[in-house]
């Protein structure tokens, strides 16, 4: 069978790699076209000095650097070196930045990355241009380095080429031709070519290719600041012009700074100037027949306090100057993340973008997989394309917060550090009578949520008289928590608390054909009685945990599904059938839901209600349609948190009356109003999973201790087959407690097995049940329950013991009465 014909837009680092990745898995019909010459085409690529830092918070991201290294560290070209393992080192001058280095070295840890943290002296041999006496210490990382971008895209292309792909220079594409729902080719400058296939590879100019095909990217083109210097004294000798560098790639992040060597000379990178977003109007005619669309004047007056900083750290610059420089553009994201998927609306276009040199192989691959074979083969959910709110994609929020992003970009991000800009966008209707408790929101989807509140300051203060232990926390996990969240939580398995669960993304799938779509694309059998409640899994085509659901039969042909965020949605709408039997209503909007949870969560609300709430009537995993005094309301008997007690739903317009009637019903019961991190360590002591932290699609159910959601007898799902090819897991997700009440850790910390490193820390949560941290960390099926590992927290070593599960409450005696 002929294999589709395929264009990339874009002959930059991004579609060449693309070129090679789809070509190798056998499809050979791949044409490129740039409308510059090739390969130094003019876009970000021509110019990018090639810094190649690996380690990254997220694990993916980190996957994509290392492939991308080890890939161009085999790529051979004619006029040189592809890649130059030079190493890279980050140096720390104040002792924050020394301690996000440790934080630092955890991920690398976690990750498989190999990295030593370095006194000055250590870094001062390794990089003689540093001035010891302004470093605390500094994270070496021996295999990063320097990527030539133009070879490597040109070796890549080589590759591809003997493939049989085309690159075509000079040639720009105007429009992108569609008929029926589905791409057939691309107009350019040179006239039609018809492709099956369209990858918009496009760098920065990318978001207005999409734009043509109805798609909003959230990416903003912004200009950086890269100057070189003279000549230095200090560098005479050291480099050949064929090798250029020796010395490790250096970041000086407090000072936004970060250097390399040019053979005798030093290039320097800047992000402190102040945001300089591109305007593409302008931009596109201003520079139509400039050789580098993409370079910008340099700016002297915005690159002043980069030199002054860099003669501080590198007193050897003192006897040279910058001698060139420009103000070069490339993409930030409102998350710092790359935008890759395929056009829901559109079949066959796909895009990967926003998309950095020391990503793009492993970009790359991920996207040819994905294209080839239906999945890309890696945990692509922080990257993709439809991770976006509607809220996200409005011009005023990719501006802003990309902005912010690059601002951000060098700076020390605490995990639960929040955008302060476009705060507000979407609120409950409880949000008023939160803030007149003394919440403190969070932000996420952009939804405010309680993170706790301080009207539950006398009840914290009155639990710690009655002997309840508050561990005192370090300046770093201090932040943005507060000792209330403890008597919130603990208050939750003594009383009874109200929980906001307004932002869980919740949808309505509807019609004859329900049924039938829900037990295809989810794991459990959902075939039970009007009433049910059932936990369920949707898994990916190789048996990778995609989201975990609650699916509530409200009707026979009318369910409720409680599910994960805009990528849940996006898996749905693709999978409708197209004789129109099924309908998928985001409700989350319209609807509000209280979580009313605790051992007198029933004596709080029965009042309320004419309808029979005993334990015997209203089972565990059922749902009611009723009333709560005069206000319709749908009540689900789950609890994330692990209690006794119901979601709470109704339209939105009831919200307010709602939350009034619980509020005043609960005031002889001592109810509060509880938040997030109360939330998080509750469903963390109950062995309740969050998708996208704990596990993710490189999980199968059974790894992740879901494979009670996973009915094998049901009739084929998605994902079926592969779980019954799968053989047994080599890690599994465990639940680990901490030996010491002020042990802490936040996520993504490193843990060790005898000495060794062998997994890595998901979530984690102080528990005011058993007065310890517990946290989730995928470890080898080797580990079990009562072993001992330990956690690396800002370079110190926490142990913990492996916990059966769940840690607290196995009977599930608070939940079923
Ligand atoms: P590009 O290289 O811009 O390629 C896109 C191509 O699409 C261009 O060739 C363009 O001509 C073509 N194109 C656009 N529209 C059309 C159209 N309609 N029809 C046909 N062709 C079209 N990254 C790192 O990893 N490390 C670094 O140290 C680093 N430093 C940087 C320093 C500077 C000053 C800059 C500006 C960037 C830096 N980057 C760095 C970022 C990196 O350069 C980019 O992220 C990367 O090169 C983007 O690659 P790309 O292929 O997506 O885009
Ligand atoms: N509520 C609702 N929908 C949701 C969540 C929720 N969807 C997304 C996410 N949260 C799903 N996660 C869970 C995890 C565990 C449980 C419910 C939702 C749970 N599990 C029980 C257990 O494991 O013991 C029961 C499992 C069973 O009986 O099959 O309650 O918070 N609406």
């Amino acid at each position: 069978m002929a294999h589709p014909k395929i264009i990339v837009i874009g002959a930059g680092i991004v579609g060449a790699s693309l070129a090679d990745e789809i070509t190798a898995r056998g499809w050979t019909d791949v044409t490129v076209l740039d409308r510059g010459p090739l390969f130094a085409t003019g876009g970000s690529t021509s110019h990018a000095p090639g810094l190649v830092f690996r380690t990254n918070p997220s694990k993916t991201m980190t996957e994509f650097a290392r492939y991308t290294t080890e890939k161009f560290r085999a790529l051979d070209h004619p006029d040189g070196w592809v890649f130059n393992p030079v190493g890279g080192l980050e140096v720390a001058t104040t002792p924050q930045r020394w301690r996000d280095l440790h934080r630092k070295a955890g991920w690398a840890q976690s990750w498989g990355i190999e990295g030593r943290l370095l006194d000055p002296a250590a870094c001062a041999a390794l990089h003689p241009l540093l001035d010891p006496d302004r470093i605390l210490g500094g994270f070496h990382t021996p295999a990063d380095g320097l990527a030539k971008a133009l070879r490597a895209a040109e070796a890549q292309a080589r590759i591809a080429e003997a493939r049989g792909a085309r690159f075509r220079a000079h040639t720009e594409v105007i429009g992108i031709v569609a008929h029926g729902g589905h791409v057939v080719g691309v107009e350019t400058t040179g006239g039609v070519i018809a492709a099956d296939i369209v990858v918009c590879a496009a760098g920065f100019w990318g978001a207005a290719v999409a734009k043509q095909v109805g798609l909003v990217l959230p990416l903003l083109p912004m200009a950086h600041q890269y100057a070189r210097t003279g000549p230095l004294a200090a560098l005479t000798g050291r480099n050949t012009e064929r090798d250029e560098a020796g010395l490790p790639i250096l970041r000086h992040q407090d000072q936004d700074l970060y250097f390399r060597e040019h053979v005798d000379r030093l290039g320097i990178g800047y992000y402190g100037h102040t945001p300089m977003p591109v305007d593409m109007s302008t931009l596109a005619s201003d520079t139509a027949g400039a050789p580098m669309p993409s370079m910008l004047p340099f700016t002297d007056d915005d690159f002043a306090p980069a030199w002054q900083e860099s003669t501080a750290l590198l007193p050897a610059l003192g006897d040279s100057k910058v001698e060139e420089g420009f103000n070069g553009i490339f993409s930030f994201t409102p998350d710092g993340f790359s935008i890759v998927g395929e056009h829901r609306d559109l079949a066959g276009f796909w895009v990967a973008e926003a998309v950095w040199v020391t990503h793009s192989a492993g970009v790359a691959k991920a996207t040819a997989e994905w294209i080839v074979h239906g999945s890309p083969g890696i945990d692509m959910h922080e990257c993709d394309l439809y991770r976006f709110e509607d809220v996200g994609r409005s011009d005023r929020f990719i501006r802003e917060t990309s902005t912010q992003a690059f601002v951000e970009v060098y700076d020390i991000i605490h995990p639960h550090q929040f955008r302060t800009a476009l705060r507000g966008l979407r609120t409950s209707p409880f949000h008023a009578r939160q803030r007149d408790l003394g919440a403190y929101f969070f932000e996420a989807g952009g939804w405010e949520r309680p993170a706790w509140f301080d009207a539950n300051a006398g009840l914290a203060h009155r639990l710690r008289e009655q002997g309840v232990p508050f561990p005192e926390r370090d300046d770093w996990s201090g932040r943005f928590w507060s000792p209330i969240s403890i008597a919130e939580a603990y208050w939750t398995r003594q009383r009874v608390a109200m929980y906001d669960m307004t932002p869980l993304t919740r949808y309505e799938v509807a019609g004859p054909g329900a049924l039938a779509l829900l037990q295809r694309l989810t794991t459990n059998n959902l075939d039970k009685s009007v009433g049910s409640v059932t936990y369920t899994l949707l898994l990916d085509e190789n048996g990778g945990i995609r989201s975990d659901l609650t699916v509530a039969r409200l009707g026979p042909e009318r369910f409720q599904v409680g599910a994960n965020g805009p990528l849940d949605f996006d898996w749905f709408t693709r999978r409708l059938d197209s004789a129109g039997q099924v309908t998928l209503r985001d409700i989350t909007g319209g609807t509000c839901c209280i979580g009313v949870w605790g051992p007198r969560a029933r004596d709080l609300v029965q009042p309320l209600c004419s309808d029979d709430l005993s334990h015997g009537a209203f089972k565990f995993f059922r749902a009611l349609r009723t009333h709560l005094g005069a206000l319709p309301v749908t009540m689900l008997r789950v609890s994330y948190v692990g209690e006794l007690g119901w979601e709470i739903y109704t339209s939105a317009e009831y919200g307010g009356a709602l939350w009034d009637l619980l509020w005043e019903a609960g005031r002889e019961h001592e109810v509060i109003a509880a938040g997030r991190i109360a939330f998080n360590s509750l469903r963390i002591e109950k062995g309740y999973r969050g998708w996208g932290t704990d596990m993710t699609t490189e999980h199968t159910p059974e790894a992740a201790g879901l494979g009670f959601a996973v009915r094998m007898g049901k009739g084929d799902f998605v994902g079926k087959s592969a779980l019954e090819a799968a053989g047994p897991p080599a890690k599994l997700l465990r639940s680990i407690v901490f030996d010491s009440p002020s042990a802490i850790v936040l996520g993504k910390e490193p843990v060790y097995v005898g000495g060794m490193c062998a997994g890595y820390v998901t979530s984690a949560g102080y528990s005011a049940t058993v007065g310890r941290c517990i946290a989730y960390a995928w470890l080898p099926a080797a580990v079990g329950p009562g072993d001992t590992v330990e956690a690396e927290y800002l370079g110190a070593r926490l142990s913990a013991i492996v916990h059966s599960e769940p840690v607290v409450d196995p009977e599930m005696s608070r939940i079923r009465r």
